[in-house]
């Protein structure tokens, strides 16, 4: 995502090339015999225990097989391969370039985690690591995730709807809105002590959402993708999903959700208001000030020079299940 910060690359098309010249050059270098699958190792890795290295150039982290019910609905969506899904990343926490997360998440300790869930509520509670696949049952849910950079994926992730958690707390009368905290962890998260490295954001990362948007049925807390337990750089151990909004409401590595009476604020909204809204919700006929959100670059299995440009969705798509929500909302002005 673009900040003006001196720093900041453009981010559109010009990062995923970037990912692809990355990748393809890694393979270059390997055939030509410079590259084994040792001298591929970074020293981070080298030290991680939670991934292992094949020789065929492919990351591959000890993510658990998960046990859930298939998505019906979905199953026709062609999905982004995974391996780019676990490769190009927006994850600052572990730098802002789309390549980082995936090579400075690899130390990254989940276990312990607490989330804690808390605010207008009767019963807060607080949920540890092995609550968060085992309290509610998992399904599968296969999204169209937009990012407001204008590319797009297909995810098969594996979670429980947003509301089942909110409901478990009992929320009272007061609970209006949603807030949500990603981790504070500078020493395991490089991108919160390093300003540059971690794209100008004030940390820890925080999103919102109105109670009615939690609580609909599409808004998922996901803890797996592709039948596995979250790779790091997707926000392990758990993470929101809002198909209809663009990326960056769906925060990662979760620790804290607060039912609150008033609307919080959110980090990009923070950063740059003009830009970002609280709502946030995918839409084709309000651009961002710097670019056209009229069409997105689909992320498939194609190549380097394939064009995948297809026209933006109202509500990514999902408009039957959420347009209520907006009903007499001017939504040019609540973007
Ligand atoms: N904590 C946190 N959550 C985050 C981000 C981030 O930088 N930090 N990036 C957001 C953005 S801009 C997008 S597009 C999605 C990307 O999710 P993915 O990497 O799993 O595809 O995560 C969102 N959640
Ligand atoms: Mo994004």
């Amino acid at each position: 995502m673009l900040i003006k910060t001196p720093h900041k690359s453009q981010l559109n098309d010009f990062d995923v090339t970037n990912e692809s010249i990355y990748q393809e050059r890694r393979s270059l270098l390997k055939q030509m015999g410079f590259l084994g699958a040792g001298a591929l190792m970074s020293s981070a890795m080298t030290k991680n225990a939670n991934a292992s290295f094949f020789g065929d150039d492919k990351i591959i982290f000890k993510t658990r097989p998960l046990e859930f019910s298939k998505d019906n609905e979905n199953q026709g969506l062609i999905k982004t391969p995974e391996q780019k899904v676990i490769s190009h990343n927006n994850f600052y926490e572990f730098g802002a370039k789309k390549n980082q997360p995936a090579e400075l998440a690899q130390n990254f300790q989940v276990k312990p985690w607490q989330l804690r869930i808390s605010g207008e509520c009767d019963k807060p509670i607080t949920l540890d690591y092995d609550d968060l696949t085992k309290l509610f049952p998992l399904e599968e849910r296969i999204y169209r995730l937009r990012c407001v950079e204008a590319w797009s994926m297909v995810i098969p992730w594996i979670g429980f709807p947003l509301a089942s958690l909110l409901k478990r707390v009992v929320p009272n009368s007061k609970a209006k809105y949603v807030a949500f905290e990603t981790l504070y962890d500078p020493k395991q998260m490089p991108g919160q002590a390093n300003r540059r490295l971690g794209g100008g954001i004030k940390y820890p990362y925080v999103e919102g959402l109105r109670f009615d948007e939690a609580m609909n049925p599409l808004t998922l807390m996901s803890v797996g993708l592709y039948g596995k337990t979250l790779p790091p750089q997707n926000g392990a151990p758990i993470r929101l999903v809002v198909p209809w909004k663009y990326g960056f409401k769906s925060i990662k590595s979760i620790v804290g959700i607060k039912l609150l009476e008033r609307q919080p604020r959110t980090t990009w909204q923070k950063l740059a208001p003009r830009e970002y809204g609280f709502y946030a919700n995918v839409n084709p006929k309000h651009d961002h000030p710097r670019w056209s959100q009229a069409s997105e670059r689909r992320i498939t299995s194609g190549g380097l020079f394939s064009r995948n440009r297809i026209d933006t969705l109202a509500f990514n798509g999902y408009g039957e299940q959420v347009a209520d929500l907006y009903r007499g909302m001017d939504l040019s002005k609540y973007y």
